[in-house]
Formats: C-alpha cells, sequence, structure tokens
C-alpha cells in the first residue's frame, strides 16, 4: 500500500463565548473569544503546510447547537482552502454540534464529507488507489445513551487501512457527559486500524496499535482546568501499516497553573519578584502564546499573616494584572492562597495546654478510622438532620476540613508564634 499522512482532530469548539469568566480584562476576554477561530486556522494552515492527504474531525466542532453564523462561515472557509489544496475531510457530529441543531444550509467544497446518523463506509483514494476507508457516524441528537460501536461494521478482508471516527465517551470517563459510551474492549474487538475519537478533551492515546484509540483532545483550551498545550495529532501510516502519531499544538492562549512557595520569602517585594519570575518561566514554556495563569501560594512562613490581612490577596492580583506585559501577556486568573503560619503544628500538639489537647484530637480524626466515624457523628447532623438535608460529608471531605481546623485553631490561640 502507499504511505499517507492524515490530521486526526476533535473538539474544536469554534466561536466558544467564555461566559464563564467574571471580570477579565477586555483584551484578555477579546483574545479568548477570538481564540477558537484562530486556533482553527492554525489547524487548517498545518494541513496544507504538511501536505496532508486528508483531515478527519472526531465532533463537536462548533461550541453550541444554535451554531453561530459567524463559526459556520469561518469553518467553512477553512474547508475551502482545503479543499483548493486537494485536501479532502472526514466529519462527525458530537453533543455539541448534533445533526437536529443544524439549522443554517451551508454548501460545502467538494472534498468534504459530513456522516449522518447511520454508519457509512467513505474510501479516501489517491492517484485512483484507495488509500483508507473511513466509517463514521454523527450524534443525531444531544443525549445519545446508545453504544454506537455496535453499529459500526467490520471492514472486509480485502480492505485498505481502516478508520473509525467517533464522538464517545470510552471507559465512563467521570469529567465528561457519558454520551455514546463504550468500552476499550469494544473497540479492540472491531477489526479496524486506528479508531479516531472525539469528546475527551484531554489529550490521550489509549492504544498505540490495532487498533490505534487516540482522543486528540480539544485545539484550544477553554477554562483553567483545559491546561497545557492543546492540539490535534498528525498520523503517519507507513507502507506496511505501521501508525506513527505526533501532537501538534494549535493552540493561542494557554491556560497554566503555578504555584510559589513562601517559606523562604520574607518581604512583600520579594513576593512579587518570585511570582513575576514564575510568571516569565511561563511565558517561555507557552513560545510566544499568550497565559492565562492561576496561581497558588504555598508553604509555611512569615509571609502568610500578611497575606491574611484583609484586601491583601485581591490587592496583589490587582498589582500583577496592572504590570502584566504586553503581547504575548500572561494574566494571572486567580490566587489560591494556601500559605501556612509559621507553627510546627506536631511540636504544638505536643504540649499539655488546651491547644496541644485539641490538636491530638484532631490529629486522631485524621489518622485512624474510629477517630473519622466519631467526628462523622458529630458533624453528620448539621447536614443530614435538617429538612431537605444534604448528602453527608465523605471521610475524605471531613479529613480536609479538619486539616484546615487545626491551622485555624493554632494561628488564632498563638497569633505571636
Ligand atoms: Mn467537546
Amino acid at each position: 500500500m502507499q504511505p499517507f499522512r492524515f490530521v486526526h482532530a476533535a473538539d474544536l469548539h469554534i466561536d466558544s463565548p467564555f461566559r464563564g469568566l467574571r471580570d477579565v480584562d477586555k483584551r484578555v476576554g477579546e483574545r479568548l473569544r477570538q481564540s477558537t477561530f484562530e486556533a482553527f486556522n492554525n489547524m487548517i494552515n498545518l494541513c496544507i503546510d504538511e501536505q496532508v492527504d486528508f483531515l478527519v474531525i472526531a465532533g463537536d466542532i462548533y461550541d453550541g447547537a444554535d451554531r453561530s453564523v459567524r463559526a459556520q462561515l469561518r469553518f467553512r472557509d477553512g474547508m475551502r482552502r482545503l479543499s483548493e489544496a486537494g485536501i479532502s475531510v472526514y466529519i462527525v457530529h458530537g453533543n455539541h454540534d448534533p445533526l437536529d441543531g443544524w439549522l443554517s444550509a451551508v454548501s460545502w467544497p467538494e472534498g468534504v464529507h459530513i456522516f449522518g446518523a447511520e454508519p457509512e463506509w467513505k474510501t479516501v483514494e489517491l492517484n485512483g488507489e484507495p488509500l483508507a476507508a473511513i466509517q463514521g457516524v454523527s450524534f443525531p441528537t444531544r443525549e445519545v445513551r446508545e453504544n454506537l460501536v455496535a453499529r459500526f461494521e467490520t471492514p472486509d478482508s480485502n480492505s485498505p487501512f481502516t478508520i473509525g471516527l467517533l464522538h464517545t465517551n470510552v471507559g465512563g470517563n467521570p469529567d465528561h457527559d457519558n454520551y455514546a459510551p463504550c468500552s476499550l474492549d469494544d473497540l479492540r474487538l472491531t477489526a479496524l486500524d486506528y479508531w479516531a475519537l472525539g469528546h475527551v478533551h484531554t489529550r490521550q492515546t489509549l492504544r498505540r496499535q490495532s487498533p490505534a484509540v487516540v482522543y486528540p483532545g480539544n485545539i484550544q483550551g477553554r477554562h483553567p482546568n483545559e491546561t497545557g498545550p492543546r492540539g490535534c495529532m498528525m498520523v503517519d501510516v507507513s507502507e506496511e501499516g505501521s501508525i506513527n502519531t505526533r501532537f501538534h499544538a494549535l493552540d493561542v492562549v494557554r491556560w497554566e497553573p503555578t504555584d510559589v512557595d513562601i517559606s523562604e520569602i520574607t518581604s512583600i517585594d520579594k513576593l512579587e519578584d518570585a511570582i513575576e519570575q514564575k510568571l516569565d518561566d511561563l511565558a517561555v514554556k507557552a513560545e510566544g502564546r499568550d497565559v492565562i495563569c492561576s496561581l497558588t501560594l504555598s508553604g509555611r512562613g512569615s509571609m502568610h499573616h500578611e497575606l491574611a490581612r484583609q484586601g491583601a490577596v485581591e490587592d496583589l492580583l490587582t498589582e500583577l494584572r496592572a504590570t502584566a506585559s504586553e503581547a504575548p501577556w500572561v494574566w494571572v486568573e486567580r490566587i489560591y492562597d494556601r500559605t501556612r503560619p509559621e507553627i510546627d503544628l506536631d511540636s504544638r500538639s505536643e504540649a499539655d495546654d488546651f491547644l496541644g489537647a485539641t490538636l491530638r484530637t484532631a490529629a486522631k480524626a485524621l489518622d485512624d478510622k474510629e477517630g473519622v466515624q466519631e467526628l462523622a457523628q458529630v458533624v453528620g447532623e448539621v447536614f443530614t438532620g435538617r429538612k431537605n438535608g444534604l448528602p453527608a460529608p465523605t471521610d475524605d471531605q471531613l479529613r480536609g476540613w479538619t486539616a484546615e481546623a487545626r491551622w485555624q485553631l493554632a494561628e488564632l490561640l498563638e497569633p505571636e508564634e
């Protein structure tokens, strides 16, 4: 067979509104609203520059079922550029852009194929020879609870390289809606060569071969939990049919968490310096992209009291934003203050006084099962004892609160230490 190359992308979410971001400045908001369009253009450029044979898109092209006209026209423009370059495109729709949400009529250029609600085969040809056979199916409606893999046909023995194109939640990933659920075994048992999947936004290769099972992730991060590089997979298939995948970043704004340890820092200006150093590091790592950062301050030290003062963290945030550089910028989206006072809880809990005794009781709840159960009894009533009671807290929650309460108590009772 002839060797060939294709791009596998998914979850473009073109024209995501980024509504959830409060008090973002105008420049950042504008950039974010453009970001999904730009990442999409980067994908089209990549396909043309790398002279791929075809492109497959595994659903969620548009962010909403009420696809914006702007998103549809921009997408159509990208398809035209690929068509002119002789690159064919194979598309399925997912839960964000199901077939029943499609309202405007768009005339697609030659070489664009959109799969319908029943799986079908499409053959990609080069110089009159079949390169690959692609089987795909679109979501007819948003909430698909059926395992769509069961409806895929097994290829016959003289098929070329085969690709399954599907929007699905493999193995019940709890971070995503459980639409068109299937198991890795379901996919493994099909006789296809490559499963081009979409839906899970974090890039992952679930199997390398026979068949390869790949989520390329989304092309542009859309919130603080979609961190790091986002893009698509470039897939090379050799003459022998072996598969080589390479990730290509397409994102234009990157979400990154960072952490500054305060334990060696003794003044607020030194703290600002340390933070700015971390932000500079993020800018370098992002290679010219803009960065939105969530900053966690951690560690035990004297800066804890300074930060605990009313308005101190907000002031610091305002200052960091005011001094942010011109493009490319690093925008601090939020500061989490996880710092602790300088108290040594272990040695303090040995003292024969009220605080020592309380800390020892708390340690018991943290360390052994009985202690947690005792705590659950005392605290549980607050949750379950009322009308329309809340669900009882888990052991992990109880332990987390206890750990936090120890610090607060120690600080209240020993403010001078
Ligand atoms: Mn999606």
